[in-house]
């Protein structure tokens, strides 16, 4: 087969980059490991930047996404037994949230990509790719390409086709995990809860007035086994109580435990290789900030292919993520309990959560970067 542009997954970074290459007429193809069923049904983000939702719209997918997608204008930080509203919206010139999971942002670019009978192949798992020559080798043949897109993910096989030589690694592994529940039980807050606790930090987010998804801090490498509903169910009781308000609880209808590191590759393009998304990044999900950062990718490599201007694409985006990685670092590092932290640890948190609660400039600078940063 044959292509303008190859693209190696089918997450939001390559289905958005489809949607974006086929409205400027660019022909594209869609390569994906996994099946259908797979990608609409795997749990991760939740929160998308006013704009990321701008953009699904004028892609002409964010109908559902209007019908279904919640707009947020704040979150809480909650710590020392008190919890504060960041006002997003007010300190970030009008800036909303929209809440809106990643699975319902997939479905809608999957069933567009299929409605237009635009090639996307599931269960067709890319071998291995070559950026010098522009192809995508996979189990069925040969897919040859001016551009390959790679968007398969942290675990893809695009990022290391680039030569040890050419490619730096940043990373940063922490010492802690996410345990994510869904519940089927409607949220106990109009908002985000982000909370700082002696047992650990805990969030309290959602999906729908009807489904709850909520995480508890746990180390790196638990046991899901270990937690069975009602435990996990008293340990966000405990790291989230208030006076005067109760957490609703509810079935637990899906639970997993997710590790956190933060990951840049530089650059993100080798000759005919362009990496977008979590093949060249990732960032802890405190900032909530994955998801957006794919899209933020592919709108620049979408642009860059339409314009012919390539060659400046890694530069492009780099300014961007390591604004998102600092973001991220920092949200994770103020919330989360450090296993064997030094007391003076613990009092660095406490006085940034308050600088962040009670200063007009710090709560500005967390707003600026949730609801998205526009780099110029
Ligand atoms: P993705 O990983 O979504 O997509 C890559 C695609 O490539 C996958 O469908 C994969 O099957 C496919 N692929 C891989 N290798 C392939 C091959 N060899 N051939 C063909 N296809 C291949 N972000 C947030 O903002 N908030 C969160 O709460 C959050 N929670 C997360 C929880 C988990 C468990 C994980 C892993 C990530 C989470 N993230 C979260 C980050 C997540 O949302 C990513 O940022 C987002 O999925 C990035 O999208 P893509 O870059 O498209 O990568
Ligand atoms: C989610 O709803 O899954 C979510 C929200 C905010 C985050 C991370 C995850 O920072």
């Amino acid at each position: 087969m044959r292509t303008q542009v190859g693209i190696v997954g089918a997450g939001p970074a390559g289905l958005t980059l489809a949607r974006m290459l086929e409205l400027a007429g660019v022909e594209s193809v869609v390569l994906e490991s996994r099946t259908r069923d797979y990608c609409e049904h795997r749990i991760r983000a939740g929160v998308l930047e006013q704009r990321t939702a701008d953009l699904l719209r004028e892609l002409g997918v964010g109908e559902r996404m209007e019908r279904e997608g919640i707009v947020h204008h704040g979150i809480h930080l909650q710590f020392d037994g008190e919890r504060h509203r960041v006002p997003l919206s007010e300190l970030a010139d009008g800036r909303t949230i929209v809440i809106y999971g990643q699975t319902e942002v997939v479905k809608d670019l999957i069933a567009t990509r299929l409605d237009g009978g635009l090639p996307l192949h599931f269960e067709c798992p890319v071998e291995s790719v070559d950026p010098e020559r522009g192809i995508v080798r996979y189990a069925g043949g040969e897919l040859e390409c001016d551009v390959i897109a790679g968007c398969d993910g942290f675990h893809g096989v695009c990022r290391s086709s680039i030569p040890d030589g050419i490619l730096r690694r940043f990373e940063r592994e922490y010492p802690f995990g996410w345990l994510g529940i869904l519940a089927q039980v409607a949220p106990s807050m109009d908002e985000l809860v982000y909370a700082h606790h002696e047992r650990g930090f805990a969030l309290l987010s959602l999906r729908s007035p009807h489904l709850s998804r909520c995480y508890i801090q746990v180390a790196h490498d638990e046991d899901i086994a270990e937690w069975p509903d009602e435990r996990i169910w008293e340990e966000l009781q405990r790291r989230t109580a208030l006076e005067g308000w109760t957490l609703r609880e509810g079935p637990v209808l899906e639970k997993g435990v997710t590790g956190m590191r933060s990951f840049v590759a530089e650059p993100m393009q080798y000759r005919k290789l362009f990496l977008a998304g979590d093949a060249a990044h990732i960032v802890p999900p405190t900032g909530a900030k994955g998801l957006n950062l794919a899209i933020a990718d592919v709108r620049v490599l979408a642009e860059a292919i339409v314009g012919g201007s390539l060659d400046r694409y890694s530069e492009e985006c780099v300014r961007r993520v390591w604004r998102a990685e600092h973001f991220s670092y920092w949200m994770t590092t103020m919330l989360h309990r450090l296993p064997g932290e030094d007391p003076f640890d613990l009092q660095l948190q406490l006085s940034q959560l308050r600088y962040a609660t009670t200063s007009q400039a710090a709560a500005r600078s967390l707003a600026e970067n949730y609801v998205g940063l526009d780099l110029v």
